[in-house]
């Protein structure tokens, strides 16, 4: 539902506005939750079902990069950032990544509490611990060097050590109000590199601006702080491709997440107001 309300909020009327030549790739099949077989992995729940879904969004994201286009996948969860990280990373083996999240999504199936794979997505990306063994999830010669995170306020006790043990970046919030979102956002992008793929996930956001997310936490970005964020993506001229996820209808005031989630992306894709 989450695409469905964000092309409601007129995603394609803000690209044009923002001056870029969008086309809507349309949606890809999945697997209804409730078709879905018994057999669930605890540690990684409904992992072959989202295998198959990011199988053909690699496929669909590489088929955008060779018609020389920028792709912007919507979800649906943040689990789609595999797909779209093994899409983009085959076509740009130097692409950094900036996420931007209240969570890490550094868990692997042995260190998840809860088994949710849309908590695991970036260190699938990478190949850590169990997702080496899945060559379909890694994105081929990503350097966590340049793996940034900012906004993050939650993570889980395994995460907090994969982080320190990892070449990656991490600037929580606390860094936000220390420094400021153009400082931290500039040193991120600074240590993403040229190329980037930007994921947001819009509980990235402070839940008073962003509340049709699934897993809202307190304290976090402001709407100025989000827009300068993707402000600088834009001005920067470094983004390749771009995620925007869990907008969750259900849990939205009056699609005001998805509109949120609409002009954000405009701002990455270079909306300016002069
Ligand atoms: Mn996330």
């Amino acid at each position: 539902m989450g695409p469905s309300a964000i092309r409601y909020a007129d995603l394609s009327g803000a690209l044009d506005a923002a001056g870029v030549e969008s086309v809507d790739g349309g949606d890809l099949e999945v697997v209804r939750r409730e078709a879905t077989g018994d057999a669930i992995d605890e540690s990684a729940r409904f992992l072959p079902e989202i295998e198959d879904v990011c199988r053909r969004l690699a496929a669909r994201v590489r088929e955008s990069h060779d018609a020389g286009r920028t792709p912007l996948i919507l979800g649906g969860d943040h689990s789609v950032s595999i797909g779209s990280l093994a899409g983009t990373a085959a076509d740009d083996e130097d692409v950094g990544v900036l996420w931007l999240d209240a969570h890490a999504d550094f868990n692997t199936p042995s260190t998840t509490p809860s088994g949710n794979v849309h908590g695991m997505s970036l260190a699938a990306a990478l190949g850590r611990d169990e997702f080496a063994g899945m060559p379909w999830a890694n994105a081929p010669g990503i350097d966590e060097e340049n793996v940034v995170w900012v906004g993050l306020r939650e993570l889980d006790p395994g995460e907090r050590s994969a982080i320190k043990a990892s070449d990656a970046t991490a600037f929580p919030m606390s860094t936000v109000d220390e420094r400021g979102m153009y400082d931290v956002i500039e040193a991120a992008l600074a240590a993403a590199g040229e190329d980037v793929h930007v994921s947001l996930d819009l509980d990235f956001l402070d839940p008073n601006e962003a509340p049709g997310v699934g897993t809202p936490v307190q304290g976090g970005a402001t709407y100025r702080e989000a827009h300068a964020a993707l402000e600088a993506v834009a001005k920067r001229d470094c983004l390749r491709s771009m995620d925007v996820v869990e907008v969750n209808p259900v849990l939205d005031e009056h699609n005001r997440t998805a509109e949120l989630a609409v002009e954000l992306a405009a701002s990455a894709f270079g909306k300016r107001v002069l």
